[in-house]
């Protein structure tokens, strides 16, 4: 096939991948749907994937993959700047020269037997003033596919790229070279040591070796949209960060613009995709994982979602913990490691229901029964997604101008300590809250005594492409440029517990909360000062049909002094660990924090 582009710096990268990773052949994508159902057909008859009932579940696919090969290896991602200090203490880091020489004696040779596919696409709106133009190369067919949903895969990137000469090179490989004659694998990878994923933020590249999984191998996510722009967004002044975005609109038909960072495990996609109890108030989805933002013309933090699809974690997404998503991937969907019943439908655990017919095929696609007791499908299973499939996608979600932010949420899951919602006096508490955003571990690592707090600084800690201590003082740095424009800072927390029972039934719930934070935008409400932040007045979060005693309320809204104090001992602990590169105004806030619980 003749190159569809005239751009010399992609025609010359193009040729020197393909000299050296020596594939039968290269095919230039255009995300067509034609495209999409040439390669799902030929990975039918491959036997790597799985056609689901048309009926139940048109025009979608499961994938199994290698057991050794299930989620992002974060053991063997690097951070391979110039200098080691600047990838700081959150990173692993190889010598950049030192890194590209290993990984190209793998990368020699490596598509041999296989296609190489030249994946034009765009994160964010093509032609967005805030989105990126980037080329993958890939000999992964499950890739491409994932990438026509989760990017925007088209030859109008082509278009682009030769007019701004410039593009992010992205290079993928399983890693799995084909002899003559040599039968392929369902899913094939490479061995865990030989597996890598290397960002060179200087040089804005990405070369990946050996995983065919998720953000691993699907390089627009986190390699793309939050290592390397992260490191991006710093030099050039805007943002890169691990939050959705969502839109709060009130009865009056006010809209409100949310962004919001949480660990894993704290429902991050099903607040993207909270169905409001509020009345009158609606919330619209814009993005479930990642946001990029700009200072617009007018002063104000603009946000795009620079994805195009949802790579959600399949188990207990369900009718009652998340509607929306389940009725995202009710059609064009790929599913990858979750359970394939008898009659070629989905299933995974803690999906609402038992699997139908008792049991079918599990995540290693393998006969199974659910009265085995054993999992079904992988816990880290994920469906892909068409974000415009989700019934309350927003309107304006691909608006390439971006939306507005006037609120940023951090939080946690935390069983006690941390009350509901606190907010912050001003935008650098707002920073010390997301740089001291903390979980605690699970109960079986509790069991193991002493295990302090889990921090993960504005839910990005896998994903700074660069020093963290660097990182927030880039956050610190954007707020001055804000200025009164900055979005307000909230802390919440929905995971208080008590005697093991939950205090805050979370989910659509959470709309309450959301609009006390849109009626202080407003300046509608007052609040009550506390030492860690303003709170909600009695009455202001309203509790109209919710059976919550006043008892559980109080511990809720309540600021517990002394226990608070550890958390800020713990938080300096962890904050240590950045050394000289520790913004000032970090350690301003905690003596700032620690003055008041002591007053
Ligand atoms: C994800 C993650 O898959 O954060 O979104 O790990
Ligand atoms: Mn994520």
């Amino acid at each position: 096939m003749s190159a569809p582009t005239t751009n010399q710096k992609l025609l010359d990268w193009v040729a020197e991948v393909a000299e050296m990773t020596t594939p039968d052949q290269i095919v230039w994508c255009d995300g067509s749907k034609e495209e999409y159902d040439r390669l799902m057909a030929e990975m039918v008859a491959s036997g790597m994937a799985i056609k689901l009932n048309e009926e139940k579940r048109p025009n979608s696919y499961a994938f199994n993959s290698d057991p050794s090969d299930v989620a992002r290896v974060e053991g063997r991602t690097y951070i391979a700047s110039v200098k080691e200090e600047d990838a700081g203490p959150t990173n692993n880091w190889i010598d950049p020269v030192e890194l590209k020489a290993t990984m190209r004696k793998l990368y020699k040779g490596c598509m041999k037997g296989r296609t190489m596919y030249v994946i034009p696409f765009s994160m964010g709106p093509i032609g967005s003033p805030i989105a990126k133009n980037a080329i993958e190369l890939t000999d992964s067919p499950y890739v491409v596919v994932n990438m026509h949903i989760m990017a925007r895969v088209s030859q109008d990137v082509l278009r682009l790229i030769e007019k701004e000469d410039d593009f992010i090179p992205c290079l993928h490989t399983v890693g799995a070279p084909l002899e003559e004659g040599q039968e392929d694998s369902r899913w094939p990878c490479a061995p865990i040591e030989d597996k890598y994923i290397a960002h060179f933020p200087e040089e804005n590249l990405i070369w990946s070796y050996g995983s065919g999984y998720g953000g691993n191998a699907l390089l627009g996510k986190k390699c793309l949209a939050l290592r390397i722009a992260s490191a991006a967004a710093k030099r050039e002044g805007w943002m890169a960060e691990h939050m959705l975005i969502l839109r709060f609109t009130n009865p009056e038909g006010k809209k409100f613009h949310v962004a919001a960072a949480f660990p894993s495990a704290c429902g991050k996609t099903n607040l993207a995709m909270l169905q409001s109890t509020v009345p009158g108030w609606k919330v619209e989805t814009i993005g479930d994982d990642i946001a990029w933002m700009k200072p617009g013309a007018d002063g104000r933090l603009y946000a795009i979602n620079p994805e195009a699809g949802f790579f959600g974690v399949a188990p207990f997404t369900s009718e009652e913990t998340n509607p929306m998503a389940l009725a995202a991937c009710s059609k064009d969907a790929i599913f990858t490691n979750v359970v394939v019943t008898k009659d070629k439908d989905v299933w995974w655990e803690d999906m609402g229901y038992d699997c139908p017919d008792g049991g079918g095929t599990n995540w290693k696609n393998e006969a199974w029964l659910q009265s085995s007791g054993e999992k079904g499908a992988h816990p880290n299973s994920r469906f892909t997604a068409v974000a415009a499939n989700c019934p309350c996608i927003c309107p304006d979600w691909s608006d390439p101008a971006g939306v507005p932010i006037d609120i940023f949420v951090f939080g946690g899951k935390r069983t006690s300590t941390i009350p509901l919602v606190h907010e912050a006096f001003d935008f650098e508490q707002g920073v010390y809250m997301g740089a001291t955003a903390s979980s605690e571990p699970t109960a079986a690592a509790l069991d193991l005594g002493n295990v302090s707090l889990r921090f993960d600084p504005f839910a990005m800690t896998p994903f700074i492409g660069y020093h963290a201590g660097d990182y927030m003082q880039h956050w610190f740095d954007m707020g001055e440029k804000l200025g009164d424009k900055a979005p307000k800072c909230f802390y919440v927390n929905w995971f208080q517990k008590d005697d093991g029972k939950f205090l805050w039934p979370g989910f659509g719930e959470n709309s309450r909360v959301l609009k006390w934070m849109c009626d202080r935008v407003e300046g509608k409400v007052e609040a009550r000062e506390t030492p860690i932040g303003m709170m909600p007045l009695d009455g202001d979060i309203t509790l109209d049909g919710l059976d919550i005693p006043a008892e559980d309320w109080e511990k809720l809204m309540k600021v517990d002094t002394e226990a608070y104090k550890a958390t800020v001992n713990d938080a300096r602990a962890y904050l240590a660990k950045f050394g000289d590169k520790l913004p000032a105004k970090m350690t301003e806030q905690l003596d700032k924090l620690e003055a008041r619980l002591n007053a």
